[in-house]
């Protein structure tokens, strides 16, 4: 009989807790390590807003990436939520992954985020430090010693990396499974992900929001599914954008609704990618001036429990 239990085949398994500050590259990282885009991606400020889970299985390896909002000052109950949901992600992990901005010097919110590693010291800690194609080579050195010294993170527990092409990833992969515990995959080999098509489509909505709308709007836009309903072989979604002010609500409307258009035919495009299938979308947008200070609207747009 033979014995394919993670103890006779050395299969390893676990969590990894990606942390860092917004910006880094920590979706685009996990994005590229699952496949598929289950954190969206931009160079706005509080693009990953709660904690997804992104799955990856191989013959040898399953590694269930915790892919958290960046670690910042909270200062709403939106800021709270998210610095919560970072936390908690500690809790969860075998390992952590801390991501940096590889082409600059550590920042405050590095150091930030140094204390809190600090107090979760026994958790063995792998540092990628990212956007390579952006560091000098007179910069190589200077950089990985100050993040190596301030993470306590030795040379062969770090690897540079550039996430948007994939360089050293594999790499970088290597590094992890080599501290993950020995033990039987915990998802099945074809999930991805532990977020609902309903939300992913929420998030690919406000990633076209970010992508195109100018720096004013980013923080203040939060989209609601609140229709979803297959229709054959379609499936006809209705959602709200949700913007704190009537001159943010005339920007994502734009001239004629051609912004909102433009945005609506993007994201359907991802959206039937996703699903596999046809997809009517129905943009709306509406005023609601402190979302991000409402219990109750947080909930209901999945960021709090
Ligand atoms: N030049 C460069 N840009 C990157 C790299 N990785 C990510 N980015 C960009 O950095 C921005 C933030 O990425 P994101 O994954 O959302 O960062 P997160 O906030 O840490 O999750 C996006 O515009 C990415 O395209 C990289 O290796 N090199
Ligand atoms: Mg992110």
């Amino acid at each position: 009989m033979s014995d394919n239990s993670a103890a006779s085949t050395g299969f390893r398994s676990g969590y990894v807790a990606l942390l860092g500050k917004p910006n880094v590259g920590k979706s685009t990282l996990m994005n590229h390590i699952v496949g598929q885009k289950v954190s969206i991606v931009s160079n706005k400020p509080q693009t990953t807003r709660r904690r997804v889970i992104g799955i990856v299985t191989t013959p040898t390896y399953q590694i269930a990436f915790i892919d958290t909002p960046g670690i910042h000052e909270p200062h709403t109950q939106l800021g709270k939520a998210m610095i919560e949901q970072a936390r908690m992600s500690l809790g969860d992990a075998d390992v952590i992954l801390y991501v940096a901005d590889g082409s600059h010097h550590p920042g405050e919110q590095d150091k930030e985020a140094a204390k809190l590693l600090k107090q979760d010291i026994k958790l063995p800690k792998v540092l990628c430090m990212n956007k390579m194609d952006l560091l000098k080579a007179e910069d190589v050195q200077r950089n990985v010693d100050a993040f190596s010294t301030l993470l306590g993170v030795g040379p062969d527990d770090l690897m540079l990396t550039t996430a948007i092409r994939g360089h050293n990833v594999d790499k970088l992969i290597e590094l992890i499974v080599a501290k993950l515990p020995v033990q039987d995959p915990l998802y099945s080999e074809d999930e991805f992900t532990d977020q609902s098509s309903r939300f992913l489509t929420a998030e690919l909505v406000r990633e076209k929001i970010l992508h195109a709308a100018r720096e004013e709007v980013p923080h203040s836009v939060a989209v609601l599914v609140d229709d979803w309903e297959e229709d054959g072989a379609m499936t006809r979604i209705g959602a709200t954008i949700l913007v704190e002010k009537a001159s943010q609500r005339a920007i994502i409307i734009g001239k004629q609704g051609q912004f909102l258009k433009k945005i609506g035919t993007e994201a359907r495009l991802e959206i039937e990618e996703m699903l596999g299938h046809k997809v009517f979308l129905q943009l709306h947008v509406k005023v609601s001036e402190d979302w991000r200070m409402s219990p109750r609207i947080l909930h209901d747009l999945e960021y709090s429990d």
